[in-house]
Order: C-alpha cells, then structure tokens, then sequence
C-alpha cells in the first residue's frame, strides 16, 4: 500500500503541476487585474492568487518561473518596481495588480500593445483593448509564426501612431526599454527567446484571452527568458526599424534592470519619486 503510494507520487506532482495550465477561469467580482497579459494569465492559472492580491517577490518569482519559464532576475527587479507602485507605502512587501496601473509611475507607459492611453482615450487604460491590439495583429495578417521584423514593425507602429494622436504622448528612455523589452517578452514565452519565433494563434490567445495556450500545444520555452536574452532581443528589435535609440542609452542587462526596476536607465535616479 505504501509503497504504491509512493510509485503513483512522481504522476501525482507531474498531474498537479499540468493542472495551473489547464485549469483557467477569468476574474471574477472582487479579483483584481493588471494592464500586465502575463501577470494577468498567471493569476487567471492559479499560478498567482487569483484575486490578484498580496503577491510577494517570492511568489513573483516562482509564479514567472513554473507558468512561463521566466527566471528570477527579470521576476525580482520588475517586481521591485511592482512594490513601488504601492500607493503610500514605501516599504511595502507585496503589491496587489491593479496597484501597476498608475500613469508613468513606474512601469506604466504610452503607445502600448493591447491597452488604450491615459490622455487620449480617458477612462480605461489597462484592460485589453481589442481595437489596439487589432493594430499589432494586422502586420501578422497572413502569417502563422512573429518575426522580430514584423514584431519590431508592429511596435514602431504603435509609438509613431500615438506620437501622432496624443499631445501629452511621453516616451523615455525608460519607456524605450519598457515597451520594446514587452514586445521581447511575448516573443519569448509565446515562442522562443532566442529566434523571437511563435505562432501566431498562442499570441493571441495570450493577450486577448489571458490564457496560456496549452491546450492548443503550448509549452512553457524550454529556455529561460533572462535579462540577457531580452536585452539581445530589444537590440534585434531596435535594429530592425527606424525607431532611434535615444541619445546616451545603451542596452546592456545593467540599463534593463534599471528601467524594469522603474529607473532612469541612463541616470539611475528613480523615475516619479512620490
Ligand atoms: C512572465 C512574465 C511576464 C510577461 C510574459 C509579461 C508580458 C508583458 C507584455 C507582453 C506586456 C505588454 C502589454 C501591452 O503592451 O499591451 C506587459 C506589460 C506590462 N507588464 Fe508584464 N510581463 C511579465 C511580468 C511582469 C511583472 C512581474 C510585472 C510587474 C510586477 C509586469 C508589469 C507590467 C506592466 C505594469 C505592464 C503595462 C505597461 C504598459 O503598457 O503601460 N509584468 N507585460
Ligand atoms: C479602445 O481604444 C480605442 C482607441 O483608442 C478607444 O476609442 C475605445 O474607446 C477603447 N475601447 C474600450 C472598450 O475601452
Ligand atoms: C490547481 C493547482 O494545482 N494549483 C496549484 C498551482 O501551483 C501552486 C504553486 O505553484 C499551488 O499552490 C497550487 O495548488
């Protein structure tokens, strides 16, 4: 009995483990969210408490880890950033999602992929906004795997768009890194964090739904997305269209810890301090 208890144990922890993925139910009344796809999709898994609330570096760390391969270094500076965008509270140990909403202060930015901006379109500026990302997916149009071309394309798009729109449009070097450095992320957990390849369809289900494709045959990377392999990824992105480089930046696993961190990445000050 014991013994065979002991043999089914390895099935039971692999069964456990599979069913954050499979198991998926979207907020509910009182849940909180994040203008975040992959934060989101975590909590929507289980992998974060599905409230939304109370998370920790700690569970940050493991939750980035086991739902999409994302290793800790990433998990830990951006969730520094999390903690700071606690309202009145500087020494806070957990945030809760919708803490990250606040304007510019300090991960949130202009022009993104799939959420509305705050000046322009006044209300809701992290929820999902399907008309947005319908502007991303349109550079796909026709293909079935991204491209760091065409996913560089559909970036540049977005800020020389919203440069356009919006008056108050503000993009620094911090937002540079930010937003290029999300285009990398779902490259990378959607497909791979070297080539920057992944269907399509994961990438939508990703964003529109929160979810993680597994029943349609994803699988988290079997490489970690790191620090370094995003600042290689940001360097192929930014290379691969018009959008420069602003003056003094340098894409180095030191500048993307800043800016993920919610600092200046040239100046290292933090950036909107209270
Ligand atoms: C598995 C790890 C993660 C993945 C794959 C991921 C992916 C993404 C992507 C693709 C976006 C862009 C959304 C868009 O432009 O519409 C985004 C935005 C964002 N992420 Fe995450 N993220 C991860 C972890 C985190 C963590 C740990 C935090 C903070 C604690 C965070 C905070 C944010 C915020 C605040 C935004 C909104 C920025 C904006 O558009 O204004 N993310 N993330
Ligand atoms: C989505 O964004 C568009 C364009 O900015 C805006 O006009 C629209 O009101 C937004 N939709 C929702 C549901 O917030
Ligand atoms: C439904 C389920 O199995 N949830 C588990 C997901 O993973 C976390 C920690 O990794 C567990 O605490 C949950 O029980």
């Amino acid at each position: 009995m014991f013994s065979s208890f002991i043999s089914i144990l390895p099935l039971l922890l692999t069964l456990s483990t599979a069913q954050n993925f499979t198991t998926w139910s979207p907020p509910g009344p009182g849940d909180v969210r994040s203008p975040c796809p992959g934060l989101n999709s975590l909590a929507n898994h289980g992998f974060l408490p599905h409230n939304g609330k109370a998370i920790t570096i700690p569970l940050l760390i493991q939750a980035c880890q086991d739902g999409m391969n994302v290793g800790a270094d990433f998990a830990t500076v951006i969730g520094g950033a999390g903690l700071l965008s606690v309202p009145d509270d500087l020494l806070a140990t957990s945030f809760d999602l919708d803490d990250l909403d606040e304007h510019n202060f300090p991960i949130e930015h202009d022009a993104s992929l799939s959420r509305a901006d705050y000046y322009v379109d006044d209300g809701d500026n992290y929820s999902f906004n399907q008309s947005i990302f319908d502007m991303v997916l349109a550079y796909y149009e026709g293909m079935s795997e991204t491209s760091i071309a065409v996913a560089s394309a559909a970036k540049y798009n977005r800020v020389t768009t919203k440069e356009a729109e919006d008056s108050k449009f503000t993009y620094t070097p911090q937002q540079y890194i930010l937003s290029y450095g999300e285009t990398a992320l779902y490259l990378s957990v959607m497909g791979d964090p070297v080539t920057g390849v992944a269907p399509v369809e994961y990438v939508k289900i990703f964003f529109e739904q929160e979810r993680l494709p597994y029943n349609e045959g994803w699988r988290p990377p079997t490489t970690q997305t790191t620090l370094l392999t995003l600042g290689a990824m940001i360097l192929q992105l930014v290379a691969a269209n018009k959008d420069a480089l602003p003056e003094g930046l340098e894409i180095t696993t030191n500048t993307l810890k800043l800016a993920f961190g919610g600092y200046d990445p040239i100046t290292g000050l933090l950036v909107h301090a209270l």
